[in-house]
């Protein structure tokens, strides 16, 4: 697959998700619920459509098309994921945790509303992302959303992403050997890209050993994100990423590519690509677009 054809794909999966996240965010009161307060929705809206990559739901999407499963379903499981998602980037953002006020180029939810207003609209995203799943305008099977609910509270809970990070913050006072850094970014940053590639074998109703494949991709993808995203923090400067960088260092916390060096790094994220292009290969064509995901994810500049 060329790569503008992949970076025109990508591009429209990142439109379609933020359109339908506007639609789902906007100030039009929804089924069942009681009035939507005007600044608590102005803060969530400003935590997540501000121009991500959308990366976890472009996952979902091919994923979910590799197995011929509903475009439509697909694309609002992505829109739950992506919630989500935004909601452990305005937590992490926080005095309390990373204390950022750069977030995709912008200022962070907590510096322009305030800490309480950041609170209030991660905890809102994360339990939205739910309601979003169960709904009955997400067109699969009650099996399937619950298969979907499971998975994507043990990826967002204590044994994954939340865990991960209180892990993460238990590492700036004690140093972390190489296999605890492992199971750390597993959980905080793995545990979500482990799901979006694992939600689109569910979404196409794809047998066990199936799903166990896209897990297994899924554990590919997470493990190279993290390591681009170390790497960047190590070499990139924070205009190009529109985040601070440099900052595991500052705060003397080990990463694998600050204990292995840039060569070591490069020489795994290879590995990764062609461990993910082999896992895919019985799919043949129909896994293009996911194999070039799985190297723009382990080579992109930001
Ligand atoms: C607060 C419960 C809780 C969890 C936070 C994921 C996480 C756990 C914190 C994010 C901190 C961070 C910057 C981790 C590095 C990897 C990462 C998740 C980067 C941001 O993801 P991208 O690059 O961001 O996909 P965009 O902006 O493109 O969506």
């Amino acid at each position: 697959m060329q790569d503008t054809i992949f970076l025109d794909r990508l591009g429209a999966h990142a439109v379609a998700v933020e359109t339908l996240l506007a639609a789902l965010l906007s100030t039009s009161k929804r089924d069942g619920e009681i009035a939507r307060p005007t600044r608590l929705f102005a803060a969530m809206r400003h935590g997540a459509l501000n121009g991500g990559k959308r990366l976890r739901p472009a996952l979902v999407i091919e994923s979910a098309a590799l197995f011929g499963g509903s475009a439509e379903a697909a694309l609002r499981v992505a829109a739950a994921l992506e919630c989500i998602h935004c909601y452990s980037l305005i937590h992490d953002d926080l005095p309390a945790m990373d204390n950022d006020d750069l977030r995709r180029g912008q200022p962070t939810v907590h510096k322009a509303f305030d800490e309480a207003a950041a609170i209030l609209a991660g905890d809102s995203l994360l339990t939205y992302a739910f309601e979003i799943v169960a709904s009955s305008e997400t067109p699969l099977a009650a099996e399937q959303k619950i298969d979907l609910t499971l998975a994507l509270a043990q990826a967002a809970g204590p044994g994954g992403m939340a865990g991960g990070q209180a892990l993460d913050l238990e590492a700036e006072t004690k140093v972390l050997c190489e296999a605890e850094i492992i199971v750390m970014q597993s959980m905080k940053t793995g545990a979500l890209i482990r799901f979006a590639c694992e939600a689109g074998a569910i979404i196409g109703s794809a047998g066990r050993q199936e799903r166990d494949r896209m897990i297994r991709f899924g554990q590919i993808i997470g493990l190279a994100f993290q390591l681009r995203d170390d790497l960047l923090d190590l070499v990139a400067d924070s205009a190009t990423l529109g985040k601070a960088t440099g900052k595991d260092a500052a705060r003397g916390k080990g990463t694998l590519p600050s204990l292995k060096g840039v060569a070591w790094t490069e020489n795994r994220l290879a590995e990764l690509i062609a461990e993910a292009q082999s896992l895919l290969s019985p799919y043949g064509a129909r896994a293009a677009m996911l194999i070039k995901l799985a190297s723009y994810v382990a080579t992109r500049e930001k």
